[in-house]
């Protein structure tokens, strides 16, 4: 066991989404996705002994609000339960007891519409596991389903490169694993159109959905078969292949939407724009796919060899927006005491 302990997890992107629980405090899905973790956005969390009575989450430097501090402490007793099953000596016992403060520092920007919630919950558990010292009893995939229970699309952040997150039959077995490392001629290019914040979370979405969406029954079936069209994608390194299974799978995801009572959507005309410009290019022989998320901005799937110019054509059609690039990123990693305070020891500060 260790006095702290920081971790830096990746987000990802759904490629096959995850849209839907079928046990909200578990959160065990309804179908199994499959994202790409990606190398430009990440989060770096730091666990310590906490000065006070509660534990604390401080967010960019800032003490974090009620609700995600709530939702900090049920996830943080989770590994808390896990450790005092072990047999600990006495001084072991009474860190298991003690309040934790959370250093959490997003590297994902607020305007990307990036799930900041997958690399969050994963840096959280990784930097968790090792500050309670559970790695011997708790393996990555393990460590995916603790994941899972702070925010579905963590569960995919344990690993990097292209990952899935099984349905399962329980909780053990609702875990992520990586399919493929995602080394191939293979990139992700980011074009945020909105920085507003989102409308409809998508917890509340994805439940609305699951609760009312005339379309939802179709969900499941329609999700796995593109599965595994994208699967096999995968397996050739085809990137059309994956491309059409993760189009068909967006489209369907917006369906479920529509069908909504009352309908709600994520897609905006510039959206649209922005999804008629892939098409256009795909059109003129360029291989390039979209996909999107609980927002309104839009991601696409192209070669990483094709990235650059992909970006800067894509920054001249839309001068307004914000385009990032990305490639497959790697899973988390341990961020040793020097190294975090090379980069955040200036910024911290402990009396809060
Ligand atoms: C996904 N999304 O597969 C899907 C597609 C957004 C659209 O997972 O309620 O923050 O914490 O499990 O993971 C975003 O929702 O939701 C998400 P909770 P989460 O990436």
């Amino acid at each position: 066991m260790v006095q702290a302990a920081a971790a830096r997890a990746h987000t990802n992107i759904a490629l096959i989404k995850y849209w839907g629980k079928r046990d909200d405090k578990l959160i065990l899905p309804t179908s199994t996705s499959l994202s790409l973790t990606l190398d430009s956005f990440y989060t770096d969390t730091r666990v310590s002994p906490a000065r006070g009575e509660d534990d604390q989450l401080i967010l960019n430097g800032q003490v974090g609000g009620l609700q995600e501090n709530s939702r900090v402490h049920d996830f943080i007793n989770l590994f808390r339960d896990e450790a005092r099953k072990k047999d600990y000596s006495g001084q072991e016992t009474a860190l298991c007891a003690a309040p934790i403060r959370v250093d959490s520092f997003n590297h994902v920007p607020t305007a990307a519409g990036l799930a900041s919630s997958s690399s969050a919950f994963a840096a959280l558990a990784w930097a968790l596991r090792d500050y309670f010292g559970l790695a011997d009893s708790m393996d990555d995939r393990i460590l995916s389903t603790f994941a899972r229970q702070g925010s579905g699309s963590a569960t995919r952040s344990i690993f990097g490169g292209l990952v899935e997150w099984l349905y399962g039959s329980d909780s053990s077995d609702s875990y992520a694993y990586q399919i493929d490392d995602g080394n191939w001629d293979l990139g992700m290019i980011v074009v945020a159109l909105s920085t507003e914040h989102k409308k409809i979370s998508s917890r509340k979405g994805m439940k609305h959905t699951v609760d009312t969406s005339a379309f939802y029954p179709l969900w499941r079936q329609a999700s796995e078969k593109d599965l595994a069209q994208a699967e096999a994608g995968i397996r050739n390194h085809d990137l059309d292949q994956l491309g059409r299974a993760m189009e068909a799978n967006v489209m369907k995801f917006h369906a479920t939407m529509f069908a909504a009572d009352p309908p709600i959507t994520y897609l905006t005309s510039r959206s649209w724009e922005v999804i008629e410009y892939v098409w256009d290019l795909r059109e003129r022989g360029i291989s390039c796919y979209f996909t999107m998320d609980a927002g309104p901005n839009v991601k696409i799937l192209c070669h990483k060899s094709q990235a650059t110019t992909l970006a800067e054509d894509l920054r001249t059609a839309f001068p307004e927006a914000l385009v990032w690039q990305a490639a497959a990123g790697s899973g988390p990693s341990n961020i040793e005491k020097g190294e975090w305070d090379k980069m955040y020891g200036g910024i911290i500060d402990y009396n809060i």
